[in-house]
């Protein structure tokens, strides 16, 4: 018999937990405590040998990479935004689907030259812009993304919408589609040399509540 391996999986906190812990649960794997109702970051679960880390969304794919985590669940603009190296992206999880946009002011006229792009995804944006042949100047934020163009901060905004309450809220509208995001599963490359016989069997049981998730 091949003794287990610790395996530790970073866990996105915020909205997406509460749609991820259920996947796991369909793989038997079951935090010890409530997550919700704990400061800890560190969770035991029903098995000896696994843990969950419970950290911001946007840490995930690091840990992950550098083999802090060995596998991780996060949204697809967090992995974009980080670039994806050192992680294998294994599962659409199908949770906290969104849209990442481009939204401005409603009726905003096209911008002559330079455009000013406000984002907390700036690499994306950039990519994006780049792709398009646009020349632009980017903007880091780290919230309230549609307060820049209303402010006279920026033209553009590069942000997640669901429903486009908030744009419409704040008297903004969605104007190009840059990509479909869902939380993934990914595995970091340590974890994928060093355990992936352990981790594989926990994919596919994920794989499965996935399918019965979409089925209804
Ligand atoms: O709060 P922190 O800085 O730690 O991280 P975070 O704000 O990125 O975390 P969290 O928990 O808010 O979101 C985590 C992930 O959820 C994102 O990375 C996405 O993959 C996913 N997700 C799904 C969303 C939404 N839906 C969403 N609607 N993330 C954010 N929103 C916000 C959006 O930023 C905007 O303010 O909701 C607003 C838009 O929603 P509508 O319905 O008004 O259009
Ligand atoms: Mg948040």
């Amino acid at each position: 018999m091949m003794k287990k391996q610790q395996l530790t999986i970073a866990l996105s906190k915020g909205r997406i937990l509460e749609e991820t812990l259920p996947l796991l649960e369909a793989a038997n794997i079951i935090p010890a405590e409530n997550i919700f109702k704990s400061r800890k970051l560190i969770f035991d679960t029903n098995h000896d040998n696994i843990k969950f880390v419970v950290i911001r969304a946007t840490d995930v794919p690091t840990y992950v990479e550098y083999g802090g985590a060995d596998m991780g669940i996060a949204g697809k603009d967090v992995l974009m935004e980080h670039g994806g190296k050192g992680l294998y992206e294994q599962l659409d999880l199908e949770i906290a689907k969104c849209k990442l946009m481009v939204a401005g002011l409603t009726g905003a006229a096209p911008v002559e030259g330079r455009m000013r792009i406000a984002t907390k995804f700036v690499n994306i944006a950039r990519q994006y812009f780049a792709q398009q042949g646009c020349q632009v100047d980017l903007v880091k934020l780290y919230g309230a993304m549609e307060l820049a163009p209303i402010m006279g901060l920026a033209d553009r905004i590069v942000d997640i919408v669901d429903t486009g309450n908030t744009l419409r809220a704040n008297g903004l509208e969605p104007m190009d589609f840059i990509a479909n995001i869902s939380s993934r599963l990914v595995v970091g490359e340590p974890a994928m040399k060093m355990k992936y016989r352990q981790i594989q069997p926990i994919i596919d049981m994920m794989s499965d509540a996935v399918v019965k998730r979409r089925e209804g």
